[in-house]
């Protein structure tokens, strides 16, 4: 039986308008596709439970608008984020160079530092053109784990979400241990001080 685990996390999902990232979640959340395009005005969000490590994850995934005019208030998308998935499409080097730019808006909105490059529609070779060298060598530069995928043929859809959420967790979990580490480490100072006090009264 799977633990809970007492938090949920909330993922934000960026890139150029019509990369996929609409898609990315549709078939993440409920395993289907469609080949035609309603662009995203302002924000969505679906949520999913997963299981990592036995440990149950309850994910809420917020889905935002490309178009920079559906794009207002965009620092409240950031607010209580733990981890971002930055798309672009792998048939339109625009998105691609365009990472540079929602890197930096990540920056200026938030201290989060889990982080997932998407290159996604990766299911025609003829038409592909941001090729996984060029692509995996700036993610190297950048910090960041690549995912090559396909909404649309379902290929690392699910690795790449699991993976977002084992680095958000193992954060937290890192996170966790550290203040509890503090905590005992100022435990043990306040005994010793206690101790030092008497020592040299
Ligand atoms: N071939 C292919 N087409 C895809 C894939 N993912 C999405 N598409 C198509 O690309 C178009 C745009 O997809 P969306 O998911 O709406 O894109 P978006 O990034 O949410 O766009 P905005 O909401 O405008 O920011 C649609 O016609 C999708 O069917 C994919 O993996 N492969
Ligand atoms: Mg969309």
């Amino acid at each position: 039986m799977a633990r809970h685990f007492d938090h949920m996390f909330k993922l934000l999902i960026i890139g150029d308008s019509g990369v996929g990232k609409s898609s990315l979640l549709i078939r993440f959340s409920d395993d289907t596709f469609s080949g035609s395009y309603i662009t995203t005005i302002g924000v969505d969000f679906k949520i999913r439970t997963v299981v990592i490590d036995g440990l149950r994850v309850k994910l809420q995934i917020w889905d935002t608008a490309g178009q920079e005019r559906f794009r207002t208030i965009t620092s409240t998308y950031y607010r209580g984020t733990h981890g971002v998935i930055i798309v672009y499409d792998v048939t339109n080097g625009d998105s691609f160079a365009n990472v540079r730019r929602w890197l930096e808006e990540i920056q200026n909105n938030c201290d989060v530092v889990n982080k997932v490059l998407v290159g996604n529609k990766n299911d025609d070779p003829d038409r592909k053109v941001v090729i996984t060298e060029d692509a995996q060598r700036f993610a190297r530069q950048m910090d960041i784990e690549l995912f090559e995928t396909s909404a649309k043929d379902n290929l690392n859809v699910e690795d790449m979400f699991l993976s977002i959420t084992r680095q958000v967790l193992n954060h937290k979990l890192r996170t966790a241990s550290d203040e509890q580490q503090k905590d005992r480490i100022q435990v043990k100072q306040s005994k010793n001080k206690g101790k030092t006090n008497k020592c040299c009264s």
